[in-house]
């Protein structure tokens, strides 16, 4: 594609920011709390909105219910206050994992009460969606098991069908169901949603606005994601990302510090899918959403999505820049080299100075990182923030 096209194309990219990637986050082993991480939604979406106003391609927040608040919670007033900031809500995910009662599981869990709790939560989401205007509900699942013999896997499969049904009938009117799939942790014998087949198998059950979402860092070493993002894209059932990087196992990482050449190939796999001559292929393309789901421990919060941001820019231009024609011909001969060597053409393009025109031309800022370290805003934020709150805790979790 040439550059005029690809610029175009880069005006249009946007990438969600999740409420959690600003609050502290660590490892079993301890958390190493910063002064100047949000502890409320407004620091959050605060955060955000910094995010989106030096990079330009930020504009929504995906919240964690109830880490970020309650069905009680004044989320007309949730939605104004981001609105005021330049920023919206975006998807909506359900936290059944870590109430004492999910101890066994949720919609699988044996016991029918703790499922209907965990309907209920969902429902409670849809809710919160339709009060913020989002239109997207995303799923993820600790469910699993422990040992051999402890639950019927095809049981489990029955019950996670029946509560997924509920809840995509309560879906509001025009939202959609991501559904996320991670072969392990924190279930170590056998998760109930672990691959990329299943959470299409159930998508299928369910109707077209359920749609299997990609966590890179969900998969087992050396797993081909871009295989998968290409045939979940043909099936048109591919509903979004959440793009981490890991070495180990789902580390959380920043996307792009591991292998940024993985990252490459499936946006290749997207740009392909969004030029095709089936319109069908390409408004199914259109629809996928982007997101980050990273936990940065050690990184200072915004300086890591900012970094993230960049990084998610600078590699779809990469992708938009392959000559797929050329390419094409390349495969149709059977010329491997050929073919390899026309990735690796755009996957070496330097593709900084385009990137920072096109955020100057959406009114953010050519350089984020150097604009938001110049700022003051950080200094600030932590001052501000021990003032408002304490010295910042060490604890677990997203605090
Ligand atoms: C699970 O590891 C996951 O990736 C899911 O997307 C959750 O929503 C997120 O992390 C936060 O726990
Ligand atoms: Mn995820």
């Amino acid at each position: 594609m040439d550059l005029k096209a690809a610029k175009t194309l880069l005006l249009r990219q946007r990438i969600e920011v999740p409420s959690w990637g600003f609050a502290n986050s660590g490892t079993r082993f301890g958390t190493f709390a910063q002064d100047g991480a949000a502890r409320t939604l407004e620091e959050k979406l605060d955060d955000a909105a910094t995010v989106h106003r030096l990079t330009g391609i930020t504009p929504t927040v995906a919240l964690h219910i109830p880490w970020d608040g309650s069905p009680d919670s004044d989320w007309d007033g949730v939605a104004r206050y981001a609105a005021e900031r330049g920023v919206a809500i975006g998807s909506i995910n359900p936290n059944v994992f870590q109430d004492q009662c999910y101890k066994f599981g949720s919609f699988g869990n044996p016991d029918a009460s703790v499922r209907q709790r965990a309907v209920q939560a969902h429902l409670d989401c849809c809710a919160i969606a339709e009060a913020t205007g989002s239109d997207t509900i995303s799923l993820w699942y600790a469910d699993g098991t422990n040992y051999p013999g402890q639950d019927d896997f095809r049981a489990r499969k029955h019950r996670f069908e029946a509560c997924l049904a509920e809840v995509y009938a309560a879906l509001p009117a025009g939202a959609r169901m991501l559904l996320e799939y991670k072969f392990f942790e924190p279930a170590f014998y056998h998760t109930d949603l672990p691959d990329w087949g299943t959470s299409l198998l159930m998508c299928s059950k369910l109707g077209e606005r359920a749609q299997v979402l990609v966590d890179t860092g969900h998969h087992p070493q050396g797993c081909n994601i871009e295989h998968i993002v290409a045939t979940l894209l043909d099936e048109k059932r591919l509903g979004g990302f959440h793009f981490n990087a890991r070495k180990y196992a789902d580390d959380d990482l920043t996307v792009g510090s591991i292998d940024p050449y993985e990252t490459f190939l499936i946006f290749t796999e997207l740009v392909k899918a969004g030029l095709d001559p089936d319109e069908e292929l390409r408004t199914a393309t259109g629809r996928v959403a982007y997101m980050f789901d990273q936990s940065h421990n050690l990184k200072h919060k915004i300086e890591a999505t900012l970094q993230s941001a960049l990084f998610v820019q600078q590699t779809y231009a990469k992708a938009l820049l392959v000559d797929y024609k050329a390419l094409r011909v390349a495969q149709d001969s059977c010329d491997l080299l050929q073919a390899e060597e026309i990735l690796r053409a755009a996957f070496n393009a330097d593709v900084r100075a385009l990137c920072a025109e096109v955020r100057s031309e959406l009114g953010a800022e050519a350089d984020p990182i150097a604009a938001y370290r110049a700022s003051g805003l950080k200094e600030q934020a932590a001052r501000e923030r021990v003032a408002r709150h304490g010295e910042a805790v060490v604890g677990s979790g997203y605090q």
